[in-house]
């Protein structure tokens, strides 16, 4: 830093008690994080979701006839001990009710035999009729319910197999969709062709209220044609060709199959993984088939079982975060000052190394001349890696000095930085998973009413890969030019940028700002200030930050909620990568020293990880811990200037 502060008003060094104490804080945090790393290298948080997870683990074990009575009575404890006074399930903590969590929920009570007459069941169908009733709900638990004769196939959207025919430049093909959704469908399309319905000792027609949901969509628009459509659909589906319905479901069967990944699932997430083995069951693929027998036991390590003063619970992950945690972690550490050939760092690295994705994955249907060199999220997702994880490992391998595989690590970060460069999208932003995912008709079927199923570029994708590139000495390269551009035009009018993966536009603002000054924007640029202000305006009252989920639906929740661990460090990381050195930076550092627990970590309830805008939020719970360790290090380390250089 210069003696010119950005904002001259503001005290240069902070109270020289606040940099003990935060020293203090960090040595706390830094020997807890060491204490939770895996003895092969890796670090892993729980991923926590929402209880549809566990409602539908015992749908699928009483649909293929293995719902034990032990699973039951533990899922059960655990769906029990998330509903709301009022009956109701929610998405996160803190949740408003949602009505299709709260279906879901409740049918996996009756399976476990809570009676209808039993208050806390009185109250969410209460609740659920209140809402429009099953009839209602979302599109993917009325699938669940046809599954069980719950509700009838003919009035769900019809997605016909033959779609695996579609060529990949005609709209809607399976490539079109964003990896999560394409893997979803697939098998989808085969369990809505065979019609499956077992039956269940009981019904649910208490949850219904016989009102149709308005069909909302004007005839003349995108919604308006696909609904004609799928009415054309469902005529075909009486009398499809069978030949080419045969050959379809076989196709479809096929695509899945060879996406299974070593470890059972699909694609490292719940969805697709449940769908596939549904589909493959219905297709002939009995339980002791090696294919289904994998996913089966793949899915008892994506279990958590817990004792707990009621006694044992068990709930589902609906993806875990072991690369994630792994790469954030060994910055985190670094930033606190972890030597940089420590033994923890390195055994991280040599993990890392041997996770990296060199097969072939549906990524290169768009990008078919690039060549391999990323990662994935996940223990086994090796058909999809990401560019959010790839350049997040490409940030951390740099900070460790391998003693004896530095060459390693080169050779593995230019066959990422070649990877990245390769998947930009044409608008010059990065998605996730794939380059150019776009095509918004997907978004327009009455298919999708859940989640996004388009995968574009984002401002906190594009801002890692940004920053990961401009340490590998690419600033003025075209592919970074062009993604400062795209971040520059992606600043809302407020000032910040949206978060996609992360809650939200704190989350956006933390990944851009460190971006934007490693490709050289000085901190005194507006785009660089504006951000900076609109932290300044959003630090709540007690020095920390926080922001609502809700500010996905509802703009005026926009930086604004209880303060939590995370959010408050990714403020800190922007403010400290502009060169702020402030009393908002101070009052920041303050909230972290002031609520870190005595074991060196924070409690962080809230859900502050985004799986959709809206739809699906996750708490990874590593993030309260990494990013303050992060931001305490960076607050001492003198911020910008000792983790820009590399
Ligand atoms: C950044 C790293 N990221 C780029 C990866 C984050 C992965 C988060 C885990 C996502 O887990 C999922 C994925 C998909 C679903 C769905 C779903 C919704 C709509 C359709 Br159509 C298909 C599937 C539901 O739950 C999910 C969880 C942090």
């Amino acid at each position: 830093m210069t003696t010119t502060s950005p904002r001259a008003d503001v005290p240069v060094s902070e109270p020289p008690a606040l940099r003990a104490e935060a020293a203090e804080a960090l040595g706390r945090a830094r020997e807890h994080l060491l204490s939770l790393q895996h003895g092969d290298g890796w670090w892993k948080g729980e991923l926590e979701t929402n209880v549809t997870m566990d409602a539908e683990d015992l749908l699928l074990r009483e649909f293929l006839g293995i719902r034990g009575e032990r699973e039951t009575e533990e899922a059960a404890r655990w769906i029990r001990s998330q509903q709301r006074d009022d009956g109701t399930w929610g998405n996160f903590y803190g949740a408003p009710a949602d009505l299709s969590t709260t279906v879901e929920a409740y049918v996996a009570l009756r399976l476990a035999g809570d009676p209808i007459e039993a208050p806390h069941m009185r109250r969410a169908a209460d609740y659920i009729r209140d809402q429009g009733g099953v009839e209602a709900a979302r599109v993917f638990t009325r699938i669940w319910l046809a599954l069980f004769g719950e509700w009838s196939w003919d009035e769900l959207p019809v997605m016909p197999p033959e779609l695996i025919y579609l060529p990949t430049w005609f709209p809607l093909n399976v490539y079109d969709w964003g990896c999560w959704a394409r893997q979803t469908v697939v098998p989808l399309t085969v369990v809505g062709t065979l019609r499956p319905r077992r039956s269940l000792p009981f019904t649910v027609a208490e949850l219904r209220t016989g009102r149709r949901p308005p069909r909302a969509a004007p005839a003349v628009s995108w919604s308006g044609a696909f609904a004609g459509l799928d009415r054309a659909l469902h005529v075909y589906e009486r009398r499809p060709i069978r030949s080419v319905r045969a050959a379809a479901l076989r196709r479809c069967a096929e695509w899945v199959i060879a996406r299974q990944e070593l470890d059972g699932c699909w694609g490292g997430i719940q969805p697709p993984w449940v769908y596939s083995l549904i589909a493959l069951h219905l297709l002939g693929y009995g339980l002791d088939h090696p294919i289904i027998k994998r996913g089966l036991t793949g899915l008892d390590r994506f279990t958590i079982r817990e004792e707990t003063p009621d006694g044992m619970v068990r709930r589902m992950e609906a993806c875990q975060s072991p690369v994630w945690d792994t790469v954030l972690a060994v910055t985190a550490l670094t930033d606190s000052g972890l030597p940089d050939d420590h033994p923890s760092l390195v055994r991280a690295a040599d993990w890392v190394l041997g996770e990296e994705v060199k097969g072939p994955g549906d990524w290169q249907v768009r990008r078919p001349h690039v060549a391999p060199g990323g990662w994935a999220f996940e223990f086994d997702n090796d058909a999809y890696p990401d560019t959010d994880d790839t350049s997040e490992v490409l940030l951390a391998l740099r900070r460790v000095r391998h003693p004896t595989r530095s060459a390693d690590i080169d050779a593995a970060v230019r066959r990422a930085v070649a990877w990245l460069v390769g998947m930009q999208s044409r608008d010059g932003g990065w998605a996730a998973f794939d380059a150019d995912n776009t095509q918004q008709l997907c978004t327009k079927l009455p298919f999708c009413d859940f989640g996004a199923v388009i995968d574009p570029p984002s401002a906190d994708v594009t801002a890692h890969i940004v920053e990961a590139l401009c340490g590998e000495g690419l600033r003025t390269s075209r592919a970074v030019r062009r993604g400062v551009v795209w971040l520059l035009r992606a600043q809302e009018a407020d000032g910040s940028w949206f978060g996609r993966w992360g809650a939200n536009y704190v989350y956006g603002i933390g990944a851009v700002v460190p971006a934007l000054v490693a490709a050289g924007v000085l901190p005194e640029k507006p785009a660089v200030r504006r951000a900076v202000a609109w932290l300044e305006r959003h630090q709540n009252a007690d020095g920390g930050w926080g922001e609502d989920l809700r500010s996905y639906d509802d703009p005026s929740w926009a930086g604004r909620g209880a303060s939590t661990a995370s959010q408050t460090a990714w403020a800190l990381i922007a403010l400290l990568a502009a060169g702020e050195r402030s009393s908002a930076v101070d009052r920041g550092v303050g909230w972290l020293v002031d609520h870190q627990r005595g074991d060196g970590t924070w409690d962080e309830p809230y859900f502050t990880g985004t799986g959709f805008p809206g739809d699906f939020y996750i708490n990874y719970h590593l993030y309260r811990l990494i990013f303050p360790l992060s931001a305490l290090g960076r607050y001492i380390g003198g911020g910008a200037s000792s983790w820009m250089q590399s």
